[in-house]
Order: C-alpha cells, then sequence, then structure tokens
C-alpha cells in the first residue's frame, strides 16, 4: 500500500484497531526517534559510531566493564531528558480500549511505561535497572547517575546494565507471555524496529493469522509480509489517531 495518501491509511489503521480483539503491537528503536532517542542501526544509529560487538556483548563486559559502563552512562545521561511521543501515546490509550492487547517492546528506554502502557513487556529490558554480575539483586527503574564501576549495596559484586546482550537470552518469562500473545492475535502492529534482531524479528512469523500493520519510514524484511505498509515516522502518523485531549 506505498503511495496511499497518509490519511487513508490512518482510517485503514482506524478501522483494523476498533476491530481487532486480540491486538499486539511490537516496536523498536524507531518508536522513540521522534523523541530525541537515537536508533541503533541506519543514518543516525547509535552503532555508526560505536561498534556493538565491543560494547553490548557479555564478553565485552567482562573484558572492559568501565568502557561498557562509560558507553551505558553516556546514553542515560542522552536519553533521561526523553518524552513519550504521539506514538507512545496512541499506544497507552489503545491499551486501555483493548483488554487483551499486549506491547512487545523491545526498547530499553522506559518511554512506553512513561507514557501510560502498562500490559507491557519489555523483552531487551531496561536501561534505568541495574543488577548485580555476583548476587543477582537487581534495582528498581532508577534514573540516578552511577560512578564510573557501580558496586552492589548488597555484596559488593559488579554492578550491570538490566539489559539483554547479544548472545544472552530474553529471560524466559518475557519470551513466552511474548508468544503466547502473537500466537493469539488477530492484529500485528509492528512499529519502528529494523526487524533484524532475533528472537523478536522472528515473532511476526507466529502470527500467519494476523493482519500485519508496519509503520516505518524505511523498508525491512518483514514489509513484504505486511497488509498494511505505512512508511510515515510513527509519531507523526499515530498524532491524529489521539482522541481530543478534553477540555
Ligand atoms: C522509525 C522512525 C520513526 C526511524 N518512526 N520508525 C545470525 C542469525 C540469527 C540470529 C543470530 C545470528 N547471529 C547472532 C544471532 C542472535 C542475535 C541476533 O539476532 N543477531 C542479529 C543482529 C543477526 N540475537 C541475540 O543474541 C539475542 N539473544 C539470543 O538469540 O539468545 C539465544 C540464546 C539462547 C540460549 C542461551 C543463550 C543465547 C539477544 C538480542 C539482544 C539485543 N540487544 C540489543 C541491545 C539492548 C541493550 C541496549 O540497548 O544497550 O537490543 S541490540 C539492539 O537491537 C537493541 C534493540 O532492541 C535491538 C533491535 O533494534 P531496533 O529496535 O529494531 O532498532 P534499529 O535501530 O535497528 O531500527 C530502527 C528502525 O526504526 C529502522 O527500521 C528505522 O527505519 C525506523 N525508524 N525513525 C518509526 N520516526
Ligand atoms: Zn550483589
Amino acid at each position: 500500500m506505498t503511495g496511499t495518501p497518509l490519511e487513508e491509511l490512518r482510517e485503514k489503521v482506524r478501522e483494523l484497531t476498533d476491530r481487532a480483539r486480540r491486538p499486539v503491537a511490537i516496536t523498536g528503536a524507531g518508536v522513540s526517534a521522534e523523541s530525541g532517542v537515537p536508533t541503533f542501526r541506519g543514518e543516525d544509529g547509535l552503532w555508526k559510531r560505536f561498534r556493538p560487538e565491543e560494547l553490548a556483548t557479555p564478553e565485552a563486559f567482562a573484558r572492559d566493564p568501565a568502557l561498557v559502563w562509560e558507553w551505558y552512562g553516556w546514553r542515560r545521561e542522552r536519553i533521561a531528558p526523553a518524552r513519550p511521543n504521539p506514538a507512545h501515546r496512541w499506544l497507552a490509550w489503545y491499551e486501555r480500549r483493548k483488554p487483551e492487547f499486549l506491547l512487545i517492546t523491545q526498547n530499553v528506554d522506559g518511554l512506553h511505561r512513561m507514557a501510560g502502557s502498562r500490559r507491557l513487556v519489555e523483552i531487551h529490558g531496561n536501561l534505568w535497572v541495574v543488577r548485580c554480575t555476583r548476587c543477582g539483586f537487581e534495582t528498581e527503574d532508577r534514573r540516578a547517575p552511577l560512578p564510573g564501576l557501580p558496586r552492589c549495596p548488597r555484596c559488593q559484586g559488579l554492578l550491570r546494565p538490566g539489559v539483554v546482550w547479544f548472545g544472552e537470552p530474553i529471560p524466559a518469562e518475557a519470551m513466552a507471555r511474548a508468544v503466547e500473545a502473537v500466537q493469539r492475535c488477530d492484529l500485528l502492529l509492528v512499529i519502528g524496529t529494523s526487524a533484524v534482531v532475533y528472537p523478536v524479528a522472528g515473532l511476526p512469523d507466529l502470527a500467519p493469522q494476523a493482519t500485519l500493520v508496519e509503520v516505518n519510514p524505511a523498508p525491512t524484511p518483514l514489509t513484504p509480509r505486511a497488509h498494511v505498509s505505512v512508511r510515515a515516522p510513527a509519531g507523526e502518523f499515530f498524532g491524529p489517531l489521539l482522541p481530543e485531549a478534553p477540555g
């Protein structure tokens, strides 16, 4: 449906989302781009400048934890002022209308929660959570700046970011919730992800029964399978679908 005027696509998506009974959304870094959070890949992607295999792996952390923490410290600082955009707000609003809706996000920035989403699986973890590499102690979502090499308040072990790195499995409970919802969904919205990182990139394959809607300014490996393909920034697309603010 490339080339269809945006307003027509909005009507189509309004109709599909109204009608859906068990909708699921999968989001990626692109949903936060209009909030000022850098994406990973692409022109302004984080990894144009930093090599992921040097920073987002358990091996990198074992080799040089200070370097990895420096990168995460920089990202925490950079992302802290970000606020939800209309795409995050639309998803939070939609959740309140659809009791069976589930939002699966690959994002670690916390913006979906800030927008009000609660039926949410943060499948790659959360940038604001830190975990002890020795005793497993985990903090809540805490935004205070951290020292260069943060230590566990319980056992003095080294703390690490509460995110999922390459080569690490997705926590079993998060994965099970995501798989179960995708397998039984009737509408799958895939928003702002390059759809190349597994296992999330494989989730749409589990939903041959669902209508697939993709919202992304650029094509992805998923695009040929999408029933509706919206080539637009997510915030710009979803903004007009939000109900008018009261008063
Ligand atoms: C807009 C927009 C706007 C712009 N509006 N859109 C070979 C084949 C298959 C798999 C593998 C393989 N080799 C290795 C693997 C496995 C690996 C993997 O998939 N690698 C691929 C890259 C090949 N996966 C893993 O390792 C995963 N674990 C695993 O497989 O475990 C198995 C296991 C089992 C048992 C024991 C042990 C292991 C874990 C993956 C973890 C990914 N982690 C990261 C970092 C998180 C922490 C952090 O942030 O620091 O997660 S990587 C990074 O990529 C991050 C993201 O969540 C993830 C996905 O990126 P995303 O969100 O799609 O962002 P971008 O930048 O790629 O795309 C943005 C998109 O937005 C673009 O399309 C733009 O066009 C669009 N956009 N503006 C809408 N305004
Ligand atoms: Zn500890």
